[in-house]
């Protein structure tokens, strides 16, 4: 698909006109010469509730922004994903997480197979096992049923998992014990397990490629592990495999037959729903992880069908472009107010930041604009008592979306209610701050009042949801995913390759040797490496 360069786009000329008219004005003003705003710059769909009203914008902004996405080509390039098209240029593949939810019984057929009816055989034999595990028919090599499930992988293959199984943890099975080893760092596998007992425990090596370094060598001392207190035998009863490698598996010693498999159309940082989530799975049970692929359905379809203006997912990555390219907005700050969504951040981070942070345009040039912001977050209220002075007050614009919920479930007094007041009243100081004069009719000396001068005019995004179920954490995925996608198609990028993080996998391979080596290496990395090498075996020995 030919595309005119961004900054030759009319709408982002016409979006350039717009910015300078906006950088006097003030929501406070906006507000005050429009007041019906808050109703109306919202949208809704899926159960979840946007208030984009807390914007730098005007109705004028949004129609451009919409005309700028139109202009890009949004419509034709969401298209494209949902056929199957290699919108991944770079890896010449087909990006289909959208068909990891579709419904059984409905087909998408790409290069000649039905991948509907793939991604459904493999969930039925997901269904199959995490129910032996739950039940405890699935047993160990003593005999004992499984308590512990380890996931063992890392990027997209742990962040997935851990954030949902934490999201998710008022739905899981108590009794059991869920933990999740990535790193290579020896610290995370001993301590995963050092109060666990092998013949009640399972292994899930979750690896897309299965040749990732880190995950092999957790994996090789998961098996060392296992077979020092059961003997070799007990692999078989003790590992399964999610990946879409059978030969590696294989190799490895797990037996494909308990090997769940997916495609290279589906992203590492967009597996969570595929059989990376089977620790998920095993958790929450079929029937809940059934809730969580329906709310991310629903999600895809609003994408799918619903009008640009009132588009969430649209709506929230048209506003990221707005603050990354007319206001050199750096960072964009995501607060849950919701425990359970603590490792929500931390997803989102890969996420977006391992899909939009590119400097090519798909077609190889160099963009001449900013791309992916850089996301961070943390739930709310903690980063009030932390970090949110520097949004209020400080020199950045940091755009923040605050996540707020009707209901708890875990009800206690009246936390549910001072938790949401503060979604509520933070949205309300950063677009609005407090005066001068407001500060000085507290009766604040007048030395203490500029600097308790809030200036405001700091935008927000609220998303409400009645509460947190598997179906709403499908939906607000989906949502972000979504959003991330029309960045990535406004600035023309190719958001599914990731050759940043191929390159930190090949590089470490190499010093590898150079670490373990007994005789002095012969090093010929720049002066820095070389010195840094030689200082660290220094060190060791
Ligand atoms: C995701 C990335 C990356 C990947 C990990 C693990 O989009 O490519 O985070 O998920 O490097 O890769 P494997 O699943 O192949 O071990």
């Amino acid at each position: 698909m030919a595309v005119t360069p961004l900054r030759e786009r009319k709408a982002w000329q016409a979006l350039q006109q717009q910015h300078g008219q906006l950088a006097g004005r003030h929501l406070r003003e906006l507000f005050a010469e429009d007041p019906q705003r808050g109703e109306r710059l919202v949208a809704e769909a899926a159960g979840l509730y946007l208030d984009y009203s807390k914007n730098l914008v005007t109705d004028e902004t949004m129609r451009l922004l919409v005309e700028l996405a139109t202009e890009s080509g949004l419509a034709e390039h969401r298209d494209a994903m949902f056929a199957g098209q290699h919108i991944n240029v770079s890896e010449d593949r087909a990006v289909l997480h959208v068909a990891l939810r579709m419904p059984a019984g409905t087909s998408l057929m790409v290069d000649g197979e039905d991948v509907v009816a793939q991604v459904h055989e493999v969930l039925g034999r997901m269904r199959e096992f995490a129910g032996r595990v739950r039940s405890g028919d699935w047993k160990g090599q003593t005999g004992k049923r499984i308590r512990n499930v380890i996931n063992v992988g890392i990027g997209g293959s742990d962040l997935g998992p851990v954030m949902a199984y934490e999201a998710l943890r008022y739905y899981s099975d108590r009794d059991m014990t869920f933990r999740f080893v990535s790193n290579v760092d020896s610290t995370d596998f001993v301590e995963a397990t050092r109060d666990l007992a092998a013949d009640e425990t399972l292994f899930i090596i979750s690896s897309k490629t299965f040749g990732t370094l880190e995950t092999l060598t957790n994996a090789t001392s998961a098996r060392a592990w296992v077979a020092g207190q059961l003997g070799e035998e007990a692999v078989a009863k003790h590992f399964v495999a999610v990946s879409t490698n059978a030969e590696r598996v294989a190799e490895f010693g797990i037996d494909t037959a308990n090997m769940f498999g997916f495609w290279d159309w589906v992203g590492g940082r967009y597996s969570m729903d595929s059989a990376i989530g089977l620790s998920t799975m095993v958790a929450i049970g079929p029937d809940n992880f059934d809730e969580m692929l329906a709310g991310f359905h629903e999600m895809d379809e609003h994408f799918r069908t619903a009008p640009l203006a009132a588009n969430l997912p649209v709506l929230m990555g048209m506003l990221c472009v707005w603050y990354g390219c007319f206001f050199d907005a750096q960072t964009v700050g995501v607060m849950p107010y919701d425990q359970y969504l603590k490792r929500f951040p931390a997803y989102l981070q890969q996420l977006t930041m391992e899909s939009n942070g590119k400097h090519v345009t798909l077609s190889g040039g160099q963009v001449d604009y900013q791309t992916g912001a850089v996301f961070w977050g943390e739930p709310g209220t903690n980063g009030q008592h932390s970090f949110y002075q520097l949004i209020h007050q400080g020199t950045k614009l940091i755009p923040v979306d605050l996540i707020g919920f009707g209901k708890t479930l875990n009800p206690l007094r009246d936390h549910h209610d001072i938790l949401s007041s503060n979604v509520f009243a933070q949205a309300q100081a950063l677009a609005f701050g407090k005066t001068e004069a407001e500060v000085r009719a507290e009766g604040t000396p007048e030395n203490v009042v500029p600097h308790r001068v809030m200036q405001g005019n700091r935008p927000t995004n609220v998303l409400l949801a009645e509460v947190l179920t598997p179906r709403l954490l499908g939906t607000l995925v989906a949502l972000y995913e979504h959003s991330v996608f029309t960045q990535g198609v406004i600035w023309d990028i190719d958001s599914f390759d990731q050759w940043g993080v191929e390159l930190g996998k090949v590089l470490a391979k190499q010093i590898v040797p150079e670490l373990e080596s007994k005789q002095e290496p012969a090093l010929a990395h720049d002066s820095s490496t070389n010195a840094l090498i030689r200082r660290y075996r220094s060190l060791k020995n």
